[in-house]
């Protein structure tokens, strides 16, 4: 008997999307000398966020919410999702074997890898903590840099250097956005087979927004130059298109991701609380940056550009602004009062 020429109609539908790693793969056979080692490292971290996707999906009934009772190098209370993330991160970090050295929020210091490793990883394993109780949208951030120096100062390399960077978001979906340089694209979760499917290729952070994100609660202890902006993005102004919108999840990547598919912006600025600003410089911010920039977008501190400061410490904060060229040029415009 003949096979059926053409199947019926409740067969699985084709065809299937471009995968996370047919996609990584595509792109390194564009770079000369490429060895597979990337790919593999990449291929690491997307099965270390899906590992970390399941928990999450279950940690109301899997006993995960809540604290560990620890203490963590930045001073806040760990989270078990916290603990949890890390080493997953850090297991198939290891696992990997093209990774030399890695720094995470939740380790005090680097921890050093394969020595055959090419490559440094930094990352947050679980950003958002303070939402994860309350089943708001928080996600993992990562950069990936050369081992190049002093193996011991690797991690301490300006954003600039970066040759890899992303975020999951575990929001109503699960989201992987990822840049090797070569565009911003994002990929879907299918949870029924478990694969990061092309959702958004090339994305471009639009000019101009409508929208702006920041924690007004922090106000009082903002400089004259930022209460100034603030006030003014929701002043009456139709032909600047003001009043703006306000969102804030307080999870820098529901807050980025938002900014960078609709445009408009998101800062965390310096304060009298935060002198030097909240965020940190290595596995949020410079992760952030190096993908808004590659969106077409804008990543700097008020006054300079976030991928150009040269780290000095692995836990080191710094005020962040992430967002459309326009918008972020407003803000400027603003801080540059305060000096
Ligand atoms: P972690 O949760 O990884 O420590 O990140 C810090 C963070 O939660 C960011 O995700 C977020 O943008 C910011 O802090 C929120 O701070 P605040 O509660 O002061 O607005």
């Amino acid at each position: 008997m003949n096979a059926p020429t053409s199947l019926p109609p409740y067969a699985i539908p084709a065809p299937v999307g471009t995968t996370l790693e047919a996609h990584i793969l595509a792109g390194m056979r564009g770079s000369p000398g490429a060895t597979g080692e990337f790919t593999s490292l990449l291929n690491n971290i997307s099965l270390a966020v899906r590992i970390i996707h399941a928990r999450v999906r279950q940690a109301g009934l899997a006993g995960m919410l809540g604290l560990t009772g620890e203490t963590n190098v930045q001073g806040e209370q760990v989270q078990k999702l916290d603990t949890y993330a890390n080493d997953v991160m850090c297991t198939m970090l290891e696992r990997s074997l093209r990774c030399s050295l890695l720094a995470s929020e939740e380790l005090d210091e680097v921890r050093a890898l394969s020595e055959s490793g090419k490559y440094v990883v930094v990352f947050d394993p679980l950003d958002g903590s303070s939402n994860i109780d309350v089943n708001v949208t928080i996600g993992t951030i990562f950069a990936v840099l050369r081992a190049e120096g002093d193996p011991h100062r690797a991690a301490l390399q300006p954003g600039s250097k970066i040759v890899a960077a992303g975020y999951a978001v575990y929001g109503s979906s699960t989201a992987l956005v990822l840049t090797t340089g070569h565009g911003v694209h994002e990929f879907q979760l299918d949870p029924t087979c478990g694969e990061f499917f092309l959702s958004r290729s090339n994305v471009k952070c639009p000019k101009k927004g409508s929208l702006y994100s920041v924690n007004e609660g922090n106000y009082a202890r903002w400089s004259d130059g930022v209460k100034k902006w603030v006030d003014w993005m929701k002043s009456e102004d139709k032909a600047a298109g003001l009043p703006y919108g306000q969102r804030y999840v307080g999870s820098l990547v529901a807050d980025a991701h938002r900014t960078l598919l609709k445009g408009g912006i998101f800062a965390y600025p310096a304060d009298s609380k935060n002198p030097g600003g909240k965020l940190r410089l290595l596995y949020e911010a410079n992760p952030m940056a190096f993908i808004f920039e590659h969106a077409g977008g804008v990543a700097t501190t008020g006054v300079g550009r976030i991928l150009d400061i040269v780290p000095t410490s692995l836990h080191q904060r710094t005020p962040l602004v992430l967002g459309s060229v326009d918008d972020v040029a407003a803000y400027q415009r603003f801080v540059r009062e305060d000096r």
